[in-house]
């Protein structure tokens, strides 16, 4: 039995922001549409850890969507920016912060070396489609159904994330000429990217794809899949272009292409290289990047592009990432938290299926397997939703949606998954 969430200023809160932020939030899926109730209005967050206005802690696996890895407001990075604060938060010039991050984003990244820091995901893969397009001279793309590449109007058909948790199939706002050149394929399926190349000859700019999908909620790929799309877009005169923006520093420190072994054209960055700050990032191989402006003719800019705080607090947790056993850690806890959710599933009688890799997990309740978002979309999205509200209630909490992955961070312990699972088992009982 446990006593009900006190969730009074929560609710006071969020009813005044309805009024003054459509739907009272700054990000769709933040608003709990897709699992019900209210939204917790968080008051602060430390390690593992988050605690609601109304005072009630929770095991946070959500993590700020990704960049809390190294667990929320770590001490090394507050402090780095406590003293990067006292010089100033902008100055819209370059500075030697821009190069040192620069400088451990292309040390880490296979594909990358050049690189441009913009302020946010999206930004990086606005820009990045910009320009597949002006090195290739073609204007066609290719996207997986149910991958999120940021709120671009060209990446809003068949997206993830909380396209998918609105079950907006295409966003209005978002012209037919805009989108009619944005293909799409189901993740894991080769021979429909090769079908769209032989339909679409010399006209396709290249292909763009979460290497490991958090959008649909967590998919993998397929065996060969990556190696199949590196195939294709050689012979095709295409660009393979990895959006990390999740995976990034989180699968591993070179990301999927590390981990996979397969180094796309370019690659898109956020979350985890900003600690928490906004930052994005794009960045390949050198004779692309060049034609980016000032260098070439490719234009994009930003007034807080590499700002000195924004990468301050991005080099201090890429730094943290860097000692040894770190993701040796993330696998293992997030391992044992995702076989245990799937064990309790199976003896409380629940279909369910889902995985992790690193610090990235999903659990989809249908029996699966999911290999793409037709997949995803089969799943139990009302018993998703009361598991949700149940794990809420009793101090977990977990992304309000299931087209969306979980993670983990390095101070996640043994005796928080331990309390998490005691607590699925509880929920996973009364579902
Ligand atoms: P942002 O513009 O939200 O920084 O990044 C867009 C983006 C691009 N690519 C991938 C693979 C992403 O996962 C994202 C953003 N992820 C979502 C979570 N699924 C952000 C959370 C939100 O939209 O509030």
């Amino acid at each position: 039995m446990t006593i009900p969430l006190i969730t009074t200023k929560s609710e006071e809160i969020f009813a005044a922001a309805q009024k003054i932020m459509p739907g009272g939030v700054n990000s769709p899926v933040r608003a709990f549409k897709s699992v019900g109730g209210q939204p917790i209005i968080f008051d602060r967050v430390k390690g593992a850890y988050a605690w609601d206005v109304d005072g009630n802690q929770y095991i946070d696996y959500v993590g700020s969507w990704g960049p809390a890895i190294c667990g929320h407001a770590h001490p090394d990075v507050i402090n780095a920016l406590k003293a990067a604060l006292e010089k100033g938060t902008s100055f819209g010039a370059p500075c030697l912060l821009e190069n040192i991050l620069a400088e451990m984003v292309i040390d880490a990244v296979p594909s990358v070396e050049m690189v441009r820091f913009v302020n946010s995901g999206t930004e990086a893969c606005l820009s990045v489609l910009r320009l597949m397009r002006a090195f290739t001279g073609r204007d066609k793309l290719i996207k997986f159904e149910g991958c999120y590449h940021g709120h671009g109007d060209m990446f809003l058909v068949k997206a993830g994330s909380g396209v998918a948790t609105l079950g907006l199939p295409d966003s209005p706002g978002v012209p037919k000429a805009v989108t009619s050149t944005t293909l799409t394929a189901p993740y894991n399926d080769l021979e429909a990217v090769k079908q769209l190349f032989n339909e679409n000859p010399g006209e396709i700019a290249g292909v763009i794809l979460e290497p490991i999908v958090g959008n649909a909620g967590f998919i993998p790929p397929d065996g060969g899949f990556l190696e199949g799309l590196r195939v294709l877009t050689r012979e095709n005169g295409a660009l393979l272009v990895f959006d990390e923006v999740m995976t990034g520093f989180r699968i591993a420190y070179g990301g999927v292409q590390e981990k996979f072994g397969v180094i796309p054209d370019l690659t898109t960055l956020g979350k985890v290289i900003g600690g928490g700050l906004p930052v994005g990032a794009y960045g390949g191989r050198r004779d692309i990047m060049s034609m980016v402006a000032p260098a070439g003719p490719m234009y994009q800019a930003g007034t807080l592009s590499g700002n000195p705080l924004a990468m301050t607090a991005g080099i201090k947790t890429l730094e943290l990432l860097q000692k040894p056993g770190t993701y040796e850690y993330l696998d293992k806890i997030t391992k044992k938290l995702s076989n245990g959710l799937l064990q309790i599933a199976k003896e409380t009688g629940h279909a369910a299926c889902g995985g992790q890799i690193s610090g990235m997990f999903g659990l989809f309740f249908t029996s699966g397997p999911v290999h793409n978002y037709e997949d995803a979309k089969k799943s139990d999205l009302a018993k998703f939703s009361r598991f949700h509200r149940g794990m809420l209630e009793r101090g977990i909490y977990l992304a309000p949606s299931q087209f969306e992955a979980g993670f983990t961070s390095l101070a996640h312990t043994d005796e928080d998954i331990d309390q998490t699972l005691a607590v699925a088992r509880e929920v996973m009982s009364s579902l």
